[in-house]
Parts: C-alpha cells; structure tokens; sequence
C-alpha cells in the first residue's frame, strides 16, 4: 500500500479526482449529444420552419433528468461533508503550536497541554533572499497531527501549509485554527495566502520535519537545530 504522504492532504487528492471524474463524464454525456442534435435538427429550408412547439415532451425522460443529477449532487454533497469534517476536526492526540503573523513574518509558539508556550520561534521578514535560516525554520514531528491555531498582529494573512494543502486565514483579534500531518521528513513551504502589502512575496517560512525523538530534543532545546535565541519583541512590533 502506498505510504501517505502528508494530511489533510489525501483526502484533497482524493476529493479532486472524484470531483474531476464526474465532471468529465458529465461533460461527455452531455457534449456529445449536444454535437449530434445541433446537427441532426439545424435549420434546413422546408423543414420544421415553425418548430414543432405543440408537442408535448417525454415525462420519463423529465423525471429521469431531475432525479439522476439530484442524486449526484447528493452523493457528492455527502461525500464532501465527510472529508470536510476529517479536513477540519485536529484528531484528539493533535499537539498544539500558535501562529501569529504580522508583516511580514511569523511567531510559533509551542504551546504544552495548559497551553503555555514552551518554545518560541520567530521568522522575520527579509527582502533579499528566499532562503530561511536554521532557527526560523517551523519544527514539527513526522507522523503526528499538528494543529496550529492561527491570529494576526496587523491585517489579514492566511497560513498555507503547502504539502498538506490546507489554508486558513489569519485574522487580528480572532483566532482560527487549522490542522495537518507530514508523515514524511523534511522541509516544506510555508506562504502567506492572503494579500498583505509590499512584503507579501516574501512572506514565507520552511516547515521542517524530523523524526519524533529528534523533535523532542529540539524542543527541550539540546540540538543545535535552533541554537540561537531569538528576540521576539523586537521582531513583532514592526
Ligand atoms: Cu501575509
């Protein structure tokens, strides 16, 4: 069986595939006909000139094109709303951290069960490169739900977890909440998703995913993947 990559993002991949399916067959089912009728009835001299209004049309056919859409539509329907509910439910065991965005940048805190934060990690804006140092970079666990509550300083940002293809917006005074799990290790992108000024294209930062015990040392802060202390006020009030 195939290994799954990151969550939500299966589900995603799925959803599309269903989706593209019966879109594509209904555009067949639909288009061809269509092609065959515009033919077999275009406007000939001599032939039907006043069309042939006073008939009466065919009540199976009536019911049947009522009842079959409005049973995919169901179906689909359905169908979404359980993926939506895995997509946006964190599981249970899910650990916790706190986004809060401001431009043009991040603060994560790693937050333990009372919710205080244990670790926090600041990536600040730079306008010359793309490449985001080693003690800005998000940790997470491979393997293990994250599910990140979000909130702004300033305007509007959206924090896009690009391999688990989840977006949520990050609005000032409230706080949103989105959840994902790379199960593979390694760094991933992070954008903003919402237009938030001049600084906006470089509004990103690198998720970088260990195995669980490397996580863990991290955290507790006896690895050198994040050595350097980093000043957060100076960095949020921009
Ligand atoms: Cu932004």
């Amino acid at each position: 069986m195939e290994q799954v990559f990151a969550l939500p993002a299966k589900w995603w991949f799925e959803a599309v595939s269903v989706w593209l399916t019966v879109a594509v067959v209904i555009y067949f089912l639909v288009s061809i006909p269509g092609i065959y009728f515009v033919m077999k009835y275009r406007f000939k001299p001599g032939e039907r000139e006043i069309g042939d209004h006073e008939k009466h049309g065919h009540w199976g056919l009536e019911a049947l094109f009522v009842i079959v859409p409005t049973i995919i539509v169901l179906v689909l329907a359905t169908y979404s709303f359980v993926i939506f509910k895995k997509q946006r439910n964190a599981p249970p065991d899910a650990m916790t951290i706190k986004v809060t965005s401001f431009m043009w940048g991040w603060q994560t805190e790693y937050l333990d069960e009372k919710g205080n934060p244990v670790k926090v990690v600041v990536t600040s804006f730079n306008p010359n490169s793309y490449e985001v140092p080693e003690d800005q970079k998000i940790v997470v666990p491979a393997g293990k739900p994250v599910k990140a509550l979000l909130t702004s300083l300033d305007v509007i940002h959206s924090f896009y977890v690009m391999p688990a293809r989840i977006t949520e917006d990050m609005v000032p005074g409230r706080i949103t909440h989105l959840w994902f799990q790379i199960n593979k290790p390694g760094e991933y992108w992070i954008f903003c998703r919402e237009f938030c000024g001049t600084g906006h294209s470089h509004m990103f930062t690198k998720l970088k995913v260990v195995p669980p015990e490397q996580f863990a040392l991290w955290l507790k802060g006896e690895t050198n993947l994040a050595k350097k202390e980093v000043e957060i006020k100076e960095e949020v009030v921009r």
